[in-house]
This record gives C-alpha cells, sequence and structure tokens, in this order.
C-alpha cells in the first residue's frame, strides 16, 4: 500500500510547476451583469476552455453550486448584490470550498478587496483588466485546482485499496474495525437494533486440498459475490480474513437478521460454486453466528464475542447452519 508521501510525490510530478495545467478544457463561470466587461473577458478567454456567463448573481451561485467549474471569475459591484455573500457561501459548501475564485475589482475598492480575501477569495485583479494579468492569474488558479484535484483522487484511491480486499473487492478488516465501532456507537444512542453476523465457510482446508488454492480462492470470490446479492447497500459486508466474512447490519434486530443469515446460507448450499475453466463444481457450505447489540452495558468487544460463539455453536452442532 501506498503512504501518503508516494502519493504527494506522485501528484507533483503528474502536475509539474510551471506547466500550463488543464488550462485548455478548463470549465471557468464568470458572473458579471455589465455586458461590456462580459464581452471583453469572453474575448481574452476564448482559448481557455468554456467560459460559463451568468449576469444575474443569484443564478450564477446556483450555477456555482453544482460544483462543475474550475474557477469563478466574480465581478465586485452590482446594483442591489454584495457578491461577497456569494463568495463567503461558497466556502462554506463541500462543492465549492476548494473552487479557486478571481474578483474582480475597480479602481479605489482596497477595503472590499481586503474583505474579500479575508473570506478565501484566492485572488483579484483592478479594472481596467490587462489581458495577460487575466490570463496568467486564472491560469495559476486553475493549475493550483488541477494539482488539488489529483492530489486528492490519489489519495481517495490510496485510502480505497487500503480498506478494500484485493480478491473478493469486499471491505476489509481494517474498514470493518473502524466503522463497526461507530455503527455501534450510533445504534446505542439511538436505540436502534444492530446485528452482525460472523460467516465462516465450511472444512475451506478440504476445499483448498481438493480443488488447489486457486480453486480456494474462486470459492472465496463466487461467495462473495452471492452474499454481494443478499445484503442491503446500508449492510457493511467485510472479509475479516482467510475464509471468515462479517456482516454488519444496522437497524436489523436479530429476529430479521437471522432471516438474511438462512437465505445467504441456503444460497451458497444451494449450488455447487464452479472453481476452475472445466466447470468443476465444488459444494461449498456455511456457519454463520449472530448477535445483535443488547442496549444496556454492551460493547463491541462483547457484541464481537458472542458473534464468534454462536459460530463456535454452528460448528459444534454440525456446520451448514445459523446459530443465534
Ligand atoms: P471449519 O469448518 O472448522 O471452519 O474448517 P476449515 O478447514 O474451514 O478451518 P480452518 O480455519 O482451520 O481453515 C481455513 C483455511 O483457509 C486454512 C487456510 O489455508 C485457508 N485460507 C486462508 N486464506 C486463504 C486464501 O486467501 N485463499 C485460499 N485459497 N485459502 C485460504
Ligand atoms: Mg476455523
Ligand atoms: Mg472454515
Ligand atoms: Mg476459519
Amino acid at each position: 500500500v501506498a503512504t501518503t508521501r508516494d502519493v504527494g510525490l506522485e501528484s507533483i510530478l503528474r502536475f509539474p510547476i510551471g506547466s500550463e495545467g488543464s488550462a485548455k478544457n478548463a470549465r471557468v463561470l464568470l458572473i458579471d451583469e455589465r455586458p461590456e466587461s462580459v464581452e471583453r473577458i469572453q474575448r481574452i478567454l476564448a482559448d481557455e476552455g468554456v467560459v460559463d456567463v451568468q449576469t444575474d448573481p443569484q443564478t450564477g451561485f446556483f450555477d456555482a453550486i453544482q460544483g462543475n467549474h474550475d474557477c469563478l471569475i466574480i465581478s465586485s459591484s452590482f446594483t442591489n448584490f454584495d457578491p461577497l455573500r456569494i463568495c463567503a457561501q461558497l466556502r462554506s459548501l463541500d462543492n465549492t470550498r476548494s473552487l479557486p475564485i478571481i474578483l474582480l475589482a475597480d479602481r479605489g475598492e482596497e477595503p472590499l478587496i481586503r474583505r474579500a480575501l479575508e473570506l478565501g477569495v484566492n485572488d483579484y485583479l483592478v479594472r481596467p483588466l490587462n489581458p495577460n494579468e487575466l490570463l496568467a492569474r486564472l491560469r495559476t488558479q486553475l493549475r493550483r485546482k488541477a494539482y488539488h484535484d489529483g492530489l486528492r483522487a490519489s489519495v481517495v484511491k490510496t485510502y480505497e485499496m487500503a480498506v478494500t480486499d484485493s480478491l473478493t473487492g469486499l471491505h476489509n478488516r481494517l474498514y470493518l474495525e473502524t466503522h463497526l465501532a461507530t455503527l455501534f456507537k450510533r445504534a446505542v444512542e439511538r436505540r436502534r437494533p444492530l446485528s452482525i453476523l460472523m460467516t465462516d465457510i465450511d472444512r475451506f482446508k478440504l476445499i483448498n486440498d481438493t480443488h488447489g488454492h486457486d480453486g480456494g480462492d474462486e470459492v472465496l470470490r463466487e461467495f462473495a459475490r452471492r452474499l454481494r446479492r443478499n445484503v442491503r447497500g446500508s449492510d457493511l459486508a467485510s472479509r475479516y480474513g482467510g475464509e471468515e466474512f462479517f456482516i454488519v447490519m444496522p437497524d436489523t434486530d436479530s429476529a430479521l437478521a437471522a432471516v438474511v443469515a438462512e437465505r445467504i446460507r441456503r444460497e451458497v448450499a444451494a449450488t455447487p460454486f464452479v472453481v476452475n475453466q472445466n466447470g468443476t463444481g465444488a459444494p461449498v457450505t456455511i456457519s454463520i453466528g449472530i448477535a445483535s447489540v443488547l442496549h444496556k452495558e454492551d460493547t463491541v468487544q462483547n457484541l464481537l464475542k458472542r458473534a464468534d460463539d454462536a459460530l463456535y455453536g454452528a460448528k459444534a452442532a454440525g456446520r451448514n447452519r445459523v446459530v443465534s
């Protein structure tokens, strides 16, 4: 797994300082109600990608918060509207928190410029506009945005890799342990039910011995597919390790959890798993232990312990069964 350091380096190499960045296919939003000004800016930015124009500041604001733009250029003055209100709101919304904003001010507006910069406006120009200066400042903002977008994408990808089981594509143990604590706490606070299923493939060693390690891996992948088909989007299905899987089911009491568990068990046992290209079928069964949150003096550790005990009970009672 790559470290954060690797991610930073990779992104820096991808967006070298001084490159023209992605200015050519950038999407710029211009909010300005003066027709001559709009026309002039459109001429200056003719080769800089798409420029969307909004002459009404309210409409411009709603366009900006769609999050489809790489930079906002906004005029400092409108009849009946304070453009700094837009800037402040954009900074408080997730979609536009890091949207570059360039303010077009008029001479003598230093106090307004100062307030704008304090609000998080990235840069400003004073009219009359110098075309080269506008282009240079815009490109700087676009480069900065491209760099940050790339960095964010790398961080997200690295995070996803770190919490995903590469064999099955399910969440891994790290993810489960992080989120189980949160879901448990939420269930206790809201006095909502929560159940977990601890699932273990029966005699998996024998499957490996019979069909080889690759055959065993294919069983794990196919089990993950059958599991996915039988849980809700709000359930957290994860591979805990080896041939053990965990499903956390928020808002699910033990009776409902037993129904889901039984459905999964049946769907696994019903059809042999195809383990190689010859179509060889391997009969597979699983055992499942269920535990549900008790709403007095319960802990995640105790919940896991009860599921583990139930699973042990299922194994001891002959496997291919669900125990609560
Ligand atoms: P039981 O019914 O009691 O669960 O029997 P079992 O054979 O499934 O139990 P055990 O936990 O002793 O064996 C699990 C086996 O799973 C041992 C290990 O070699 C195998 N295994 C663990 N991870 C993987 C994997 O990623 N791929 C494959 N093919 N096998 C794995
Ligand atoms: Mg075992
Ligand atoms: Mg097993
Ligand atoms: Mg096991």
